[in-house]
């Protein structure tokens, strides 16, 4: 058993004023963010997605196992195909498997299973969601709130690509086995999401739609 260790906490305490401050900026910062589903293909350079992929490496997760890999493509032929897959799948979803009540509630964002995107956009950073961690020796290791731990790290990058200057996409494709065989991951992966990083396409146009006010989204008792 490794016993704990422990370090001086590196805490950095702002005044009041700028804390309500950063709040504030960040807030605003942050509600501009939008889903984007029209890219440029303007390169960006790799440094930037490597400082964010270190951003959503620090997120809090269970028993710090850090059960996430995220698989950076830009090989415009493994674009091509992922998109080929992905296109299959989603035309089988919105042709025929998704209920009627799901439809409707994707109405307003306009999808449909054309997602010329994948092939569009500079980065598909597939994030992939470890149940169990393989040692060296072959021997596995549980993982724990893997779910909770990958979603975290995703709302990490997320936001570091948006105040990078970046637009994303949150995309999953459903069923995603395929990004398994494209990507030749070991079966202790499972693809969580795609997310599409890139500039927007000139003049893209996003979906009419709010968020909920803080009211309905929040109790203080
Ligand atoms: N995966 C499909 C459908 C889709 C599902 C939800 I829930 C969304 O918020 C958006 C889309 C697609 O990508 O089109």
């Amino acid at each position: 058993m490794i016993e704990a260790k422990f370090i001086p906490l590196q805490f950095a305490e702002l005044p009041p004023e700028e804390m309500a401050r950063r709040a504030r900026a960040f807030y605003e910062d942050i509600r501009r963010r939008r889903t984007v589903r029209e890219f440029s293909d303007r390169p960006v350079a790799q440094e930037i997605i490597e400082d964010c992929l270190r951003a959503a490496g620090t997120a809090p997760n269970g028993a710090n196992m850090q059960p996430w890999h995220f698989v950076v493509v830009r090989d415009p032929a493994v674009k091509a195909r992922i998109r080929v897959a992905a296109e299959e799948e989603e035309r089988v979803f919105y042709e025929t498997r998704a209920p009627q009540e799901w439809l409707e509630a994707l109405a307003p964002l306009g999808t449909d299973w054309h997602k010329p995107f994948l092939e569009t956009a500079p980065y598909l950073i597939v994030v992939m969601a470890q149940s169990y961690s393989r040692l060296p020796s072959g021997g596995k290791v549980k993982n724990y709130y893997v779910q909770e731990s990958v979603g975290i790290a995703v709302g990490f990058l997320i936001a570091a690509l948006h105040q990078a200057g970046l637009a994303t996409l949150t995309h999953t494709p459903s069923p995603m086995g395929f990004l398994n065989e494209i990507l030749g991951r070991p079966d202790n992966e499972r693809p969580y999401l795609v997310l599409v990083a890139g500039y927007p396409a000139e003049n893209a146009q996003v979906p009419d739609i709010d968020k909920k006010p803080l009211d309905d989204i929040a109790t203080f008792i």
